[in-house]
């Protein structure tokens, strides 16, 4: 079933797509003849359909997408260039971007082109990245005298260790898909025409699992980043705790026992 208007309205959004799927949702980036470039319109429109997704039951993942021959080729260059310190400091977009961070349900990032400085970072902010074999990764920031801005300087380098990240983020030059699994940054690289299908079919394995135990479980792994091991491990635990709280984890085990598939309700 595909469902836009019941999306919260797709088109309340200039600037992105929300196709709703369920179990799943489709959110493309759409500003093709700017390459996606992430402007503050198009980043708090996403915000919004994200915090929508997040609040709708019938939704259990989200891919998250582009439209034309970018993922997203970075934030927008034009509404930038002319800023001040100060301004950018008062304006504080990043609070947007931060926001993205408290969506609780899988997002998947299908990388379909570009994936370049914001738009690398975007991708990054999400919990799956898979990629079309002509996508392409970077961190150009150095060459339009910046540095990553969101992220991109502390989550590359926990994805793909220091070196490369060095190598990245001083030279501003982009890697390849392929070079992307290689270190790691993505989880899988597929042919162009099959991504989408590929990663809505991701989307939909999960939305099969406990929902309650997916945003645990999606929880702790992003604990990992925030904490020293032990801290992490005590986190994990009172999550795994918690999930003997709820009934899709009864649902679960006597479904297994019984030996018959589990039907799962999010409660
Ligand atoms: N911003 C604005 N417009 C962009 C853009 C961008 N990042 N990237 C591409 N475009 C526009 C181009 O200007 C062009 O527009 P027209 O000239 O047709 O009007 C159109 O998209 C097509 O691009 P090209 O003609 O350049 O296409 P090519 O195939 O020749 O080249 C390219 C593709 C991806 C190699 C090239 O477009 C490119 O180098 N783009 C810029 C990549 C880049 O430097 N990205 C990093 C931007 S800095 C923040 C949060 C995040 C950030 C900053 C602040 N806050 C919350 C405050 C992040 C910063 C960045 O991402």
């Amino acid at each position: 079933m595909t469902d836009s208007a019941s999306a919260g309205g797709s088109e309340r959004y200039e600037t992105i797509e929300v196709e709703r799927a369920v179990p799943v949702a489709l959110v493309r980036l759409n500003r093709p003849q700017a390459l996606n470039a992430l402007s503050t319109q198009l980043m708090e429109e996403l915000l919004d359909a994200l915090r929508r997704l997040d609040r709708d039951e019938e939704v259990r993942a989200v891919v998250l997408t582009g439209n034309g021959r970018a993922f997203a080729a970075g934030a927008d260059i034009r509404e930038m260039a002319e800023r001040s310190a100060v301004e950018m400091e008062l304006e504080d977009r990043f609070a947007t971007w931060d926001a993205i961070r408290s969506i609780k349900k899988p997002l998947i990032a299908a990388v379909n082109g570009y994936a370049l400085g914001g738009g690398c970072e975007l991708a990054m902010m999400c919990d799956i990245i898979i990629a079309a074999e002509t996508a392409t990764f970077g961190q150009p920031e150095i060459a339009i005298g910046v540095i990553p801005g969101a992220g991109g300087t502390q989550r590359l380098t926990r994805a793909v260790g220091k070196s490369a990240a060095m190598e990245m983020i001083l030279t501003g030059d982009p890697i390849s898909a392929r070079r992307a699994l290689e270190l790691g940054l993505v989880s899988r690289v597929v042919a162009p025409e099959v991504l989408l299908d590929e990663a809505l079919r991701l989307a939909r394995r999960i939305a099969e699992r406990p929902p309650v135990a997916v945003r645990l479980a999606k929880d702790a792994v992003n604990r990992a980043f925030e904490t020293t091991l032990s801290e992490g491990l005590a986190y994990e635990r009172r999550n795994f705790y918690l999930l003997f709280a709820t009934e899709d984890q009864k649902e679960g085990m006597r479904a297994f026992m019984e030996k018959r598939p589990p039907q799962f309700r999010g409660r």
